[in-house]
């Protein structure tokens, strides 16, 4: 009876029926892979049951639900996310003792889907986690890419991009659903029907979706709620492969809409007008809608179908992820009118805006969304249409508001000089429009002053956060047991518990503790660094591994995406001014400096790529000079992603945060560097300034830099050659950039030259050194003194390490998921039913051994 084994039999008999019933092989001669796909099928048989429990218990209840819109989620490797949660880590480790297989070995196998860019992708995942461990009724929908954000490798210094296959074997976390196959009409020309206009012609893509089970945290309560995440994808469906034009000789467009979901646009913070990209954006939107509708529909069952629209505006709220589905107000209001005939648009429009809100991520100009006027007359006419009628309605508000005649409504319009502003239709057509940071949020506010004039109560600001369980207990579980140890576990579920660590700072013996964990995680990242810190030569062949000090060394690491706001160009003329120094006087410093940059440059951003290889040309020349390399070591990590992140937090010391204040909206990487008991040196920008005031003034000592405001006026004064001019040591920088000592060949010249240009003179029509690099560097130079005097003061710096994580309650993902459904959602949580949970159970727990001798006595007849 399987009441009388331990979890662990029960576990490994699991396993292995499945290795036997799938692969015909025996626990002891099963591949790797044959291992980690029948334990992820017995891990399934749990999630399962919840996973359908949660869904019939919110069909049951019929709670208002959130829909959360994103082109992209970043949710690393489901595996271990998957066992974490539903409590079995310790099982599979007894059980992988019974194997040849490592933990290690077994994470391996899976890939970590870059369904991503970068940080919106993250914070989208990290919010789905939170709702689910928040049991909130909710589900995510995307867009499953073939082809996620690029691998990259670094040649010679020179960024290469590889196709991510991350689907080349099966994925045991994804369910097809065919049956939930919808349409999404592109194109199309109007006639006249019999109930009005009605569109003709044009094409239909069927998007089939995957569904992903996104497994809670368990809360006291211990059933676990599972929501789900649903991926659109054409790809599968054979109907989209437009045969007429391939017999026509049009090769390319013929497989156009079966190759729609293909690839993510690597590019964050760069708007490209692609039209791909744009039907993508609509596929998502389409799909996503049509599904919401369909189960709501299910529920409605009094009532004629006209009268779902009404209902809906009670039970729907959906989060649009910047404005990337910001075609869900012209799509919305068509579907609701589609359903309900006699629905005007304006009644059509005043639903939706109250189903929807709206996320902005960025303040970059260059990064807001618009669209060519007649790109999206020809392939989205129907909505074109209501984005016209909604303008017209719009703009007459304005002129009534502003009573300044044409001026503001011209300013204000969607559609702009034959563009389609998509932040202006969100403005206009959603109810709330958040900041992610308070700060992001008040520039949000000027820059859209008279839209938040005209509708005061529309904006909100809601920082980020992310997930502590994960970026904490799951990345880092010695720092988690110890922070346990000292205040108790109950920080797991409610992180605002982890304040208490702060009355423990200063208490020597747990500094002491702290400071052997931060050991620990910095000589399993400095193993790791060893072998994954790749260089290569020019044809990228494996030449070598960057060099990396001990873990006496202070590990400063800056990871995120490569971005001239960013600054990395900062932090790498910081190391060229340590390094010019040391040469002429090694003396000059008693802290040893490990560098660590790790991320991806967009493939069409030429001077983030220049970026990248500046990097490499100075660890090149730095890390090889022995009067240099026993102190300070710069190496450059390939190809960032969740899972190296996981690997690199344990082993931080110094977390550089060091954007242009006003540019970066919020940060995220902020505060999972800040919860591993990292310092930041950083700026008063994004999410930083709302760190600094609850750590407080001691215990953020390296801030440095302009504040945004004075970022946002500096401009017209700005004399970057006069700086150069008068300080020796920025010369000396800028000057050995141009060197013959860094470049080794005229390509690479040519790329210096270009940097330092952009510096001093500035590139075409931009102005030098755009972001302040050389502005803010004397301050930043002071700043990094200041971290290496403290550094040295290991218990102090332990001290206000511990401070910091301490300090690091408001930043956890399910604070602001708490935010969203105080100030724009209003939700309320749908535990899941335990009755319903008892059912599944049951019906699970069907005896092998009847099916067994019902076989069995078959046979004896046959
Ligand atoms: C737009 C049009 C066409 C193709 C691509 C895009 C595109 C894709 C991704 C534009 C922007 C992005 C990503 C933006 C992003 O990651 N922003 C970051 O969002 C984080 C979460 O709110 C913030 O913490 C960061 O400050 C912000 O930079």
């Amino acid at each position: 009876m399987d009441t009388q084994r331990s979890p662990e039999e029960v576990l490994i008999k699991t396993i292995e029926r499945y290795l036997l019933t799938n692969y015909g092989k025996l626990l002891k001669n099963a591949s790797l892979e044959e291992f980690y796909y029948s334990l992820c099928q017995s891990l399934k048989e749990e999630i399962m049951i919840h996973w359908t429990a949660s869904s019939l218990s919110i069909q049951k209840k019929r709670p208002r639900t959130l829909f959360y819109l994103s082109m992209e989620y970043l949710p690393g490797r489901f595996i271990d996310n998957n066992i974490l949660h539903i409590g079995a880590k310790e099982l599979v480790e007894t059980v992988l003792k019974k194997t040849p297989f490592s933990w290690k070995k077994l994470l391996s196998v899976e890939p970590d889907p870059g369904l991503g860019n970068g940080g919106l992708g993250r914070l989208a995942s990290c919010f789905l986690d939170s709702m689910a461990a928040l049991q909130l009724p909710a589900i995510g929908y995307g867009l499953r890419y073939q082809y996620g954000i690029f691998e990259q490798e670094l040649w010679n210094g020179v960024q290469m991009e590889r196709p991510d296959c991350w689907l080349l074997r099966e994925n045991p976390w994804e369910f097809r659903r065919d049956a939930l196959a919808c349409h999404v009409q592109y194109k199309g020309a109007f006639a006249q029907g019999a109930e009005g206009e009605i569109l003709e012609g044009g094409e239909k893509v069927r998007a089939i979706p995957y569904d992903y089970p996104i497994v809670g945290f368990p809360t006291k309560k211990a059933a676990f709620s599972v929501i789900t995440m649903r991926l659109w994808s054409t790809k599968e469906s054979p109907r989209n492969f437009a045969l007429q034009r391939y017999n026509a000789g049009e090769f390319g467009p013929a497989g156009e809409n079966t190759s729609l979901t293909d690839v993510l646009y690597p590019s964050d913070h760069h708007n490209e007008g692609k039209r791909v990209r744009l039907k993508q954006e609509f596929l998502l939107v389409s799909a996503s809608l049509q599904d919401i509708l369909r189960q709501q529909a299910l529920g409605e069952t009094a009532g004629s179908p006209a009268h779902l629209p009404i209902a809906l505006v009670d039970k729907v709220r959906i989060q649009v992820n910047d404005t990337h589905p910001g075609l869900v107000i012209p799509e919305l209001i068509r579907l609701l009118r589609a359903q309900d005939p006699k629905l005007s648009l304006e009644e059509a429009f005043e639903y939706t805006q109250a189903m929807t809100s709206y996320t902005n991520h960025t303040v970059l100009k260059e990064a807001l969304e618009e669209w060519n006027e007649e790109r999206v007359m020809t392939l989205l006419p129907a909505q074109y249409k209501i984005i016209q009628q909604l303008n017209f309605a719009f703009c007459k508000q304005v002129r009534s508001h502003f009573n300044e005649g044409n001026k503001k409504a011209q300013e204000l319009s969607i559609i702009q000089n034959g563009q389609v502003k998509m932040a202006h239709l969100l403005l206009y057509g959603s109810h709330k429009v958040n900041g992610v940071a308070e700060l992001h949020t008040r520039i949000l506010e000027e820059m859209f002053a008279d839209f938040f004039s005209l509708y005061p109560e529309k904006l909100c600001a809601v920082t980020n956060g992310v997930s502590h369980r994960k970026w904490l207990l799951d990345a880092n579980p010695l720092l988690a047991r110890f922070i346990t140890e000292q205040i108790g576990g109950k920080w797991v579920e409610d992180f605002s518990h982890i304040e208490r660590l702060k009355e423990r700072a200063t208490e020597r013996s747990v500094q002491e503790q702290f400071l052997a964990i931060k050991a620990e995680g910095k000589r399993a990242l400095i193993d790791f660094l060893r072998k994954e810190a790749r260089l290569r030569d020019q044809k990228g062949a494996l030449i070598d591994h960057y060099p990396v000090l001990g873990e006496e060394a202070l590990f400063s690491v800056q990871i995120k995406r490569i971005h001239e706001y960013k600054r990395q160009l900062l932090n790498l003329l910081h190391v060229l001014a340590i390094y010019l120094e040391l040469r002429e006087n090694p003396g000059s410093r008693s802290v040893k400096r490990m560098v660590l940059l790790a991320g991806k440059a967009a493939p069409g951003y030429r001077n983030a790529k220049a970026i990248l290889r500046i990097a490499y040309m100075i660890a090149r020349k730095i890390n090889q000079d022995p009067r240099t390399s026993g102190s300070l070591q710069l190496a450059f990590l390939e190809n960032y992603n969740v899972t190296k992140t996981m690997m690199i937090l344990p082993g931080a010391d110094l977390s550089e945060q060091i954007s242009l204040a006003g540019k970066e909206a919020s940060g995220t990487g902020n505060m999972k560097l800040a919860m591993n008991g990292a310092l930041t040196i950083g700026t008063d920008d994004g999410a930083n300034v709302e760190m600094r005031e609850a750590v407080g003034e001691r215990y953020w000592p390296f801030l440095f830099g302009m504040s945004a405001s004075a970022a946002a006026t500096a401009r017209d004064h700005y004399s970057p050659t006069d700086l150069y001019k008068q300080d020796p040591l920025l010369q000396k920088v800028l000057d050995f950039l141009i060197s013959d000592e860094l470049s080794q060949d005229p390509s690479e010249k040519e790329c210096c030259a270009h940097i330092r240009k952009t510096l001093l003179e500035g590139d075409y029509d931009e102005r030098p050194d755009e972001h302040f690099v050389l502005k803010d560097f004397p301050a930043y130079y002071k700043a990094q003194k200041k971290v290496e005097d403290l550094f040295q003061d290991r218990y102090k710096w332990a001290e206000y390490a511990l401070h910091n994580i301490g300090s690091m309650g408001r930043f956890t993902s399910d604070r602001s998921i708490q935010d969203y459904i105080k100030n724009i959602w209003s939700l309320e949580a749908c535990p899941t039913d335990e009755t319903i949970l008892e059912q599944l159970y049951h019906v699970r727990s069907a005896d092998q051994r009847i099916v067994r001798d019902h076989f069995f006595s078959k046979r004896s007849y046959s």
